[in-house]
């Protein structure tokens, strides 16, 4: 990190998965996509080291129930970290833009209210193409970015206990 020198304590979060637990929650609403955003975290959980049995999955409707579900699972105190994955496609109306702010706002409340990283690996997109294009072609895979982002909290977060 480029000011490490001037800091008397730098805490940064590796990303090494090697006992970790992962809560991961999908919405079936666009499957064809957030399916390969799924496949997506799980391989770069398991590439970081961790383990496919430590990763719970959760299904929900739509993007609009992702932090019902996710709420649940903190409740456990089971997990390192959760992941939202879910793509939302602009129609002709104006659905998206509220699913996307209600959630948005959602999960950045529930990472802060307990005190475990919820990462964001939702697709908001105006079309098809640019669904495509963030779930495994040309703009990457908001899944791996929703895992890597997740290892690394979860271990900034022990890092700073
Ligand atoms: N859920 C998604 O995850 N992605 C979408 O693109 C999406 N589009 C929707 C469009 C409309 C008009 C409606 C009513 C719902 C949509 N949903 C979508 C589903 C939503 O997240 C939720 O599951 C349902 O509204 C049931 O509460």
């Amino acid at each position: 990190m480029a000011n490490n020198k001037s800091a008397g304590t730098v805490f940064e979060g590796s990303l090494e998965a090697r006992g970790l637990k992962f809560g991961i929650v999908c919405a079936r609403f666009n499957d064809f996509f957030v399916s390969k955003l799924l496949d997506g975290a799980m391989d770069a959980i398991v590439r970081h080291g961790g383990d496919a049995n430590d990763v719970s999955v959760a299904y929900v409707p739509g993007s609009y129930e992702i932090p019902f579900a996710i709420k649940k699972m903190l409740r456990t105190e089971k997990y390192d970290a959760i992941l939202a994955l879910g793509v939302v496609i602009q129609g002709a109306t104006a659905h998206a833009g509220y699913i996307n702010s209600e959630v948005a706002k959602c999960l950045a409340q529930l990472g802060l209210e307990f005190g475990v990283p919820v990462t964001y690996g939702m697709i908001t997109a105006e079309n098809l193409e640019q669904a495509i294009e963030r779930s495994g072609t040309k703009a990457g895979n908001k899944g791996v970015d929703a895992a890597l982002a997740a290892i690394e909290m979860a271990n900034l977060n022990k890092a700073i206990r």
